[in-house]
């Protein structure tokens, strides 16, 4: 059995997903799909609460890797400049801003392959740190030996973000410096660690709905399923193979949104990356489809977000408080 057909479950009775019944999920009319999802929502969550998180980049840019997508591949001609890490001090000053702002959640991203001892340290004395300030902590770093997921542990790490961003046959097309399947073995590492899951993917990319669909299936039937699920809309970043990808339909993503809340009913969903393209309608529509997390602060890790005071209005309109208590 290799690693890919173990995160099937075929026994129990847990919910094994295939592509077909996600498919036909994305094939259902609106109104049925949302109300569908809306109704799996309230069964598990206050339908008007939101989980606050804030992204920093604790090193930027020059990354090995050359995933299609990213400003921070040094394998294309973007606008980002490759920076050092960051120190634990300006870690600290960030993550006590976001706590002062209403997040529960501080995430710290790294442009890297996956870390060596020497930065891994670092980013341990950084975990500490925020943590002692009260705050979840989540780190992405890229792929992860088995010790190096227990150091991390050790530190006191609640989450790690490792996504699986698209389906398997589409993923050689995106990304050529690493295969899906050493992503799926880091989810395993990180899982056996002791560490709550984050993972999610991208759409926008050129991808078939059946490759969405295939990507839901693929996260829903990971054995726990993800604690986590960002789901993010490409940010076309100039410089990169997927600028000028064609866009995906807003509705489309809303879907994808309802779908991931269907068959991952426990799950905080993120209505991730984009979302300072979005009009706060569309917004609204992912959260009644079921997204209940989001990422605030005027930042993602390279590109702009929402604004905060923009957030703080929307959340006004419709009634939505940030989630007090951590899940
Ligand atoms: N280097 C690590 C890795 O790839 O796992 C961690 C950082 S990486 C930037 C984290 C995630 O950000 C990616 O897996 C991808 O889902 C998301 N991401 C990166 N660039 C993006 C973009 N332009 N639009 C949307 N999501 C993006
Ligand atoms: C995730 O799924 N999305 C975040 C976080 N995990 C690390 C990153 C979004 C990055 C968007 C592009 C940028 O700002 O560079
Ligand atoms: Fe590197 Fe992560 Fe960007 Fe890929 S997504 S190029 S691994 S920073």
């Amino acid at each position: 059995m290799n690693d890919m057909t173990m995160d099937i479950n075929t026994e129990g009775s847990r919910k094994v997903w295939s592509v077909a019944e996600v498919e036909a999920l994305f094939a259902l009319p609106f109104n049925d799909l949302l109300f569908r999802a809306q109704t799996v929502h309230r069964q598990h969550f206050d339908p008007n609460e939101i989980q606050v998180s804030t992204l920093l980049s604790i090193k930027t840019g020059g990354c090995s890797e050359d995933c299609g997508y990213c400003s921070q591949s040094a394998h294309h001609d973007t606008p980002v400049e490759k920076e050092p890490l960051l120190d634990v001090a300006e870690v600290v000053e960030a993550a006590q801003k976001a706590k002062e702002s209403g997040a529960t959640r501080f995430c710290m991203g790294a442009a890297w392959r996956g870390p060596n001892q020497r930065d891994l340290r670092a980013v341990l004395e950084m975990v500490r740190a925020v943590k002692a300030l009260g705050l979840e902590t989540c780190v992405t770093l890229g792929m992860l030996k088995e010790d190096q997921a227990e150091q991390l542990k050790e530190a006191g790490l609640d989450y790690y973000n490792h996504n699986l961003d698209t389906a398997q046959e589409f993923y050689g097309q995106v990304i050529t410096t690493h295969g899906y399947e050493e992503r799926v073995d880091t989810l395993h590492r990180v899982r056996k660690a002791g560490i709550k899951v984050c993972s999610g993917g991208i759409v926008g990319m050129g991808e078939t709905r059946a490759q969405r669909a295939a990507l839901v299936a693929q996260l829903a039937n990971l054995d726990p399923v993800p604690e986590s699920v960002p789901i993010n809309m490409l940010v076309q970043v100039e410089g990169t193979p997927l600028k000028g990808a064609e866009e995906l339909d807003p509705l489309e993503f809303v879907r994808t949104i309802a779908v991931a809340r269907i068959t991952m009913p426990t799950s905080l969903v993120r209505l991730s990356a984009g979302r300072s393209e979005m009009a706060d309608s569309l917004q609204a529509l992912c959260f009644l489809a079921g997204a209940n997390s989001i990422f605030y602060g005027d930042r993602l890790l390279t590109t702009d977000n929402a604004e905060t005071h923009s957030d703080q209005a929307l959340f006004d309109k419709l009634g939505i408080r940030a989630m007090a208590v951590a899940h």
